[in-house]
């Protein structure tokens, strides 16, 4: 990553704040919803520890400290999950592990007759002082098949009001859990 230094050495920030995350596609899509709000994000790609919680919450908070463990700057973290109705919230907090392990098509192989599901953002700030979080989420539901080419979730996850899944629409990143989270974070962070 490229740094700027001035005349006596001391670190000029390239950016408002950092995202540390080992996701790129999470990267991207944060990187332009902030850019909105006039906020330039970095990127640090770094994996972090993600503790085993029911709560996507906590998941997050943890992996904020890890992050300012690592880089020792003022940074967001975010985790994701989609909750399925009728598999009981699964993958929910797991999804991560999920999606690496039987993906969309194991998605759609154990889904029941009921299809909805929420996609859920959790944002969490840190620096050194505190930590704040901002949530979020989209309601939805999961399509029948693979549908378009997205990275993650994307290609069987239909937002409400929508009749495509995120992978086929355009303007996804102006209707996803992440913008949602986002929003709420550039609206606090502005006015810090
Ligand atoms: P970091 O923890 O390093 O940020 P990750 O990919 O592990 O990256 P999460 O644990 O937050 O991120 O994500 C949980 C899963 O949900 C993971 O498989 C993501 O690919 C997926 N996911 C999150 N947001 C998504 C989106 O907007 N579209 C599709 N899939 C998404």
């Amino acid at each position: 990553m490229q740094r700027s230094y001035d005349s006596q050495g001391n670190r000029i920030p390239d950016w408002d704040v950092a995202f540390v995350t080992s996701n790129v596609n999470k990267y991207e899509e944060a990187e332009k919803i902030l850019a909105e709000f006039g906020i330039k994000l970095g990127h640090w790609q770094r994996d972090l520890i993600e503790i085993q919680d029911d709560s996507l919450r906590k998941i997050a908070v943890q992996k904020a400290q890890d992050a300012y463990n690592q880089i020792e700057e003022p940074l967001i973290v975010e985790d994701d999950g989609l909750f399925i109705d009728s598999l009981s919230g699964f993958p929910g907090p797991f999804s991560s592990y999920v999606f690496k392990t039987i993906g969309n098509n194991g998605i759609l192989k154990m889904i029941g007759d009921n299809r909805d599901a929420q996609f859920v953002s959790i944002i969490v700030f840190r620096d050194a002082h505190s930590y704040t979080s901002f949530e979020s989420s989209v309601t939805g539901t999961i399509s029948k098949n693979i549908q378009g080419e997205g990275w993650g979730y994307d290609p069987i996850f239909v937002p409400e009001n929508q009749k495509k899944t995120y992978a086929e629409l355009a303007e996804k990143n102006k209707l996803s859990h992440r913008y949602e989270s986002l929003k709420k974070f550039a609206n606090w962070f502005n006015n810090k």
